[in-house]
């Protein structure tokens, strides 16, 4: 089954967008917002409404409604036409001088290669700032179809994400889209949310937070399905950050899971970034040998031989990534003096450390010491 996966699976591909969210996603450290629900929920339809872009409302040859807006090319928040996920990496906007991230689809399990890449997202977005709200954006229909499976199963995982339903309650808001119900309002959506959690054990595991919600229909607003641009109005868009307001900043750990298929794939991720180490070391190694060699000045060489010593006395057994990428800067500041060779080690460390967690069981540790051979050839 894994080689199935693996093959199946662009692992550069997803590199390069690992290596594209690393970018994209500056770490905030003040308080932020992020939009959260599934694909094609409407969070980035959200986002560029909030920042008062200029809607387009249109019929599609299946007489369905959607919404655009009238964006630069390239500094574009996409939007999804079709079923399928839209936003691979989340966008960062500042509205009315607050911190909004609009994230991919959660629990976008169609794909393994856009779940591993979600997992690196919403832990990066959510481990920097001092504390966050949630928006989660719902479609109406996943409340109203199927006794409300799709509602569940969003809650469901956001409730293992932050298990803390207290503190998720405090700082959540609900932003109900696409509904067609003319006459819905939040106070009756709180009772089709009662009535759901009584029916459908899928909510069990949500159900005290569907309790403080049952209580608090100033936490949900509905978005109605616009029958054209005029109804995308400032009143509207009052609504909704009122509804935001409901919300306090709040600041909780943030579990992250994966399924066993994607953990396999993780595993071949964690080689890749080995096998670059290893190649990046030898190359480092090659650099250290011609220094050595063109060196002139018998103090700086003694200096550089130092600093080696010191790096490969580290205890084998008690070597920790972190010691690992420390020593490396520190060498490379005396050898080579290059900013982005460092940065190409942190960058490589920070992934390996950070999908480490969350290899599959079967698979080998990390071999360290493989990644310092190189070098100690050098001395040899
Ligand atoms: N928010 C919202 N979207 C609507 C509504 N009616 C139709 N839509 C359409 O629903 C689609 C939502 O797409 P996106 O905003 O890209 O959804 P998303 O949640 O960002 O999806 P991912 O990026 O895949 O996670 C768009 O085609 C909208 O035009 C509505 O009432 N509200
Ligand atoms: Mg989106």
């Amino acid at each position: 089954m894994q080689r199935d996966i693996n093959s199946a699976i662009d692992l550069q591909k997803l590199n390069f967008m690992i290596d594209q969210a690393e970018k994209k996603i500056i770490p905030i450290r003040n308080k932020i917002t992020c939009f959260l629900g599934l694909t094609g929920a409407g969070k980035s339809t959200l986002m560029c409404f909030l920042l008062k872009l200029k809607p387009i409302v249109e019929i599609d040859d299946y007489g369905q409604i959607y919404i655009d807006f009238i964006q630069e090319e390239d500094h574009k928040i996409e939007i999804g036409h079709s079923s399928a996920s839209c936003t691979e990496l989340p966008n960062f906007r500042i509205i009315n001088g607050e911190y909004y991230w609009d994230c991919p689809g959660l629990f976008d399990n169609k794909s393994i290669a856009q779940e591993i890449l979600n997992l690196y997202c919403i832990k990066k977005i959510f481990e920097s700032p001092s504390c966050f709200k949630i928006v989660i954006v719902v479609e109406y229909q996943n409340a109203s179809v199927a006794r409300g499976r799709d509602l569940a199963n969003t809650l469901r995982q956001i409730v293992e994400m932050f298990p803390d339903q207290n503190n998720l309650f405090n700082c959540l808001s609900i932003i109900v889209t696409k509904c067609d119900k003319r006459n819905m309002t939040s106070e009756k959506f709180v009772r089709i949310l009662d009535n759901l959690s009584r029916e459908n054990n899928e909510f069990e595991s949500a159900i005290p937070l569907l309790q403080m919600l049952s209580r608090a229909p100033q936490k949900i607003v509905i978005f109605m399905t616009p029958e054209n641009a005029e109804d995308l109005n400032e009143e509207l868009r009052n609504k909704i950050h009122a509804c935001i307001c409901t919300a306090s900043f709040t600041k909780m750990p943030i579990l992250n899971s994966l399924s066993d298929r994607a953990k396999l794939v993780i595993d071949n991720l964690l080689t890749l970034y080995e096998n670059d180490i290893k190649s990046e070391m030898t190359k480092f190694s090659k650099k250290i040998f011609i220094k050595f060699r063109s060196e002139t000045d018998m103090n700086a060489l003694h200096q550089g031989k130092a600093a080696l010593d010191d790096f490969l006395s580290i205890d084998p057994q008690r070597f920790t990534i972190q010691e690992f990428e420390s020593g490396i800067i520190n060498l490379s500041n005396y050898f080579t003096g290059s900013e982005a060779l460092s940065d190409g080690f942190r960058s490589l460390t920070n992934k390996i450390n950070f999908y480490n967690s969350y290899r599959s069981a079967r698979s080998p540790p990390i071999n360290l010491l493989s990644w310092i051979n190189p070098i100690r050839y050098v001395l040899e």
